[in-house]
């Protein structure tokens, strides 16, 4: 013979066969009680690839028109999704999030300690997530801040409406024009960041859309990837010019930054530290009760639109 028959495949559900030392209930100290008997149940490779790219392509398939797009997942973005999901699981959510790890600067409280510092009457949303602090009067402190950044992210991914598309990088925002002529968002254009990184050196990486009535930006100040969407409503004329981030006043930064969360333009929400590139105002450093209070602002804000 020219060539070996290929062996007979096995049919799927033959490979996948359980193994028969524990069932689906079995404990921890069962399953760690003899390694001499212990092993993984079986499992063939392309398993593994499509359990992962089902689900995502699906997810892309679904989340390709949302209700709501956050840009964007740090402690702001996070807080704002926190707060939508939680009053209204009806809505599709999708955070696109340029980073792999999802947090944004709140890993760590500020310069490199790790503490988190959140003043009052911030501590409501502590309480409302679960993390523990202590009252130091009129600020609290959390003992990590991957503590906050953790509670809070294991809660919105656990929400059923949720879909966080991390590597993945907001590149440009859909526009529609109304009866009067006026410009509104309607969607946002992505693509994996790697990719976004790229298109100086690669050809033809055209990118992807989402396509939602609304969307909450929270990309941070200005720096290599921050205030991304409301320096392009400049460049696409939707802005005038942006006041750009001033010095530090805790005091200040706060309240305002919390008070002027709002819808900048039709279709677009923006809060967090982005905002202070649109009304110039003051940086608050390592304080972050008004990104939590932002995100809570701005969800209320994208409510209203929804109720209107
Ligand atoms: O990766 C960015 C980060 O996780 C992400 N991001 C930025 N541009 C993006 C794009 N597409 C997708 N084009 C993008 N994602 O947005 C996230 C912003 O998180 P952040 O922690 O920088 O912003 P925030 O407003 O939520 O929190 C600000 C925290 C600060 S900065 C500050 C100061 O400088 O004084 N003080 C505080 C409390």
């Amino acid at each position: 013979p020219v060539s070996a028959p290929l062996p007979t495949k096995a049919p799927l559900k033959d490979q996948v066969k359980v193994a028969g030392n524990y069932s689906s209930t079995s404990t921890l100290a069962e399953v760690t009680s003899d390694w001499e008997k212990f092993t993984f149940n079986p499992i063939r490779e392309s398993q593994v690839s499509r359990a992962m790219t089902s689900r995502y392509f699906k997810d892309l398939d679904n989340y390709a028109e949302s209700d709501v797009v956050v840009i964007g997942a740090g402690s702001c973005g996070l807080s704002a999704t926190y707060m939508l999901a939680k009053a209204r699981p009806d809505l599709k959510i999708a955070i696109i999030e340029a980073n792999v790890s999802p947090g944004g600067g709140a890993w760590l409280g500020g310069q490199l300690f790790s503490a988190m510092v959140m003043r009052k009457p911030a501590d409501a949303f502590l309480r409302e997530i679960g993390v523990p602090y202590e009252d130091e009067g009129n600020f609290v402190v959390v003992k990590h801040a991957a503590l906050f950044t953790s509670t809070l992210l294991s809660k919105v991914l656990q929400f059923p409406n949720v879909k966080l598309f991390n590597a993945t990088s907001v590149e440009d925002l859909i526009t529609r024009k109304d009866a009067q002529g006026n410009i509104r968002i309607a969607g946002v254009v992505t693509n994996w960041t790697l990719v976004t990184m790229h298109h100086d050196d690669q050809s033809c990486m055209d990118p992807n859309t989402i396509n939602a009535p609304i969307i909450i930006s929270t990309t941070g100040h200005d720096g290599p990837f921050g205030a991304f969407s409301v320096k392009r409503l400049v460049s696409m004329q939707q802005l005038e010019k942006l006041g750009g981030m001033r010095g530090l006043d805790m005091n200040v930064a706060e309240d305002a930054i919390t008070k002027g969360t709002r819808e900048i333009v039709p279709g677009m929400v923006v809060g967090g530290m982005e905002l202070s590139e649109v009304d110039g105002a003051n940086r608050m450093g390592p304080t972050f009760a008004a990104m939590a209070l932002s995100g809570c602002k701005a969800a209320e804000e994208v409510l209203r639109v929804f109720d209107e």
